[in-house]
């Protein structure tokens, strides 16, 4: 069976991909099949070109279709930040939390979203970039241990609870990348029948 790879170390990501895909037959793999897969440097200036750095690197090293995502939370109070800088905005998890907790301390506006582009890239060239984003608020104190990343003080527009509390399939019918990979599949699915049963 022919496969496709998700150009990501970040093993949520995975994890998120494979329910995305429900019963669409393709072989994931992940750069967890590639061990020596030479890091790349995400050098770019959008979520899209980030992606497409990472696409364009698996697809060769691969010699496969690969996809990747950037993905980020946008705060209004904080101009946008961390954005694509939101793995690197801090050491971990619960430190990037605290760290945005604490730059929201005493702001009333707590409007965030989260953003998430993916590239889809063949031999070396990027075919199509996506982008998808869900809007929610900063919770004042984190909530939940479901999801990862800033899941648990991100509270999506019309619901109580964080990602971090909502059943996964819950986010995975929302969130920014499910927003994105839905645009990317009816892409493959109405451009791509040319590459013929590759995807
Ligand atoms: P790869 O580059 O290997 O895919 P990464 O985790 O470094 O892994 P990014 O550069 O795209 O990926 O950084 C995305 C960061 O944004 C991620 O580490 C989280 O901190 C945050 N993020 C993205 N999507 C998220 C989500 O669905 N829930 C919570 N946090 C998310």
């Amino acid at each position: 069976m022919s496969f496709i790879v998700v150009a990501t170390a970040n093993k949520h990501k995975v994890d998120e991909y494979k329910k995305l895909l429900g019963d669409i037959e393709v072989d994931l793999k992940s750069l967890a099949d590639f061990p020596n897969f030479p890091e790349v440097e995400e050098n770019g200036k959008s979520f899209k070109e980030n992606a497409s750095i990472k696409a364009v690197a698996a697809s060769k090293y691969c010699q496969a279709p690969a996809f990747a995502d950037d993905s980020g939370l946008e705060v209004e109070a904080l101009d946008g930040r961390p954005g694509i800088y939101s793995s690197r905005y801090a050491a971990t998890d619960g430190e990037r939390i605290a760290k945005l907790l604490s730059e929201l301390e005493g702001k009333e506006n707590r409007r965030a979203r989260f953003v998430c582009a993916i590239a889809i890239a063949f031999n070396g060239e990027v075919l199509e970039t996506f982008e998808g984003t869900v809007e929610g608020t900063i919770t004042l104190a984190p909530r939940g241990d479901g999801g990862f990343g800033y899941d648990p003080v991100f509270q999506p527009d019309g619901y109580d609870q964080t990602f971090g509390e909502l059943p996964a399939e819950v986010k995975n019918s929302i969130s920014h990348r499910a927003r994105a990979f839905a645009s990317a599949v009816e892409f493959v699915e109405d451009e791509l029948s040319l590459l013929g049963d590759t995807f």
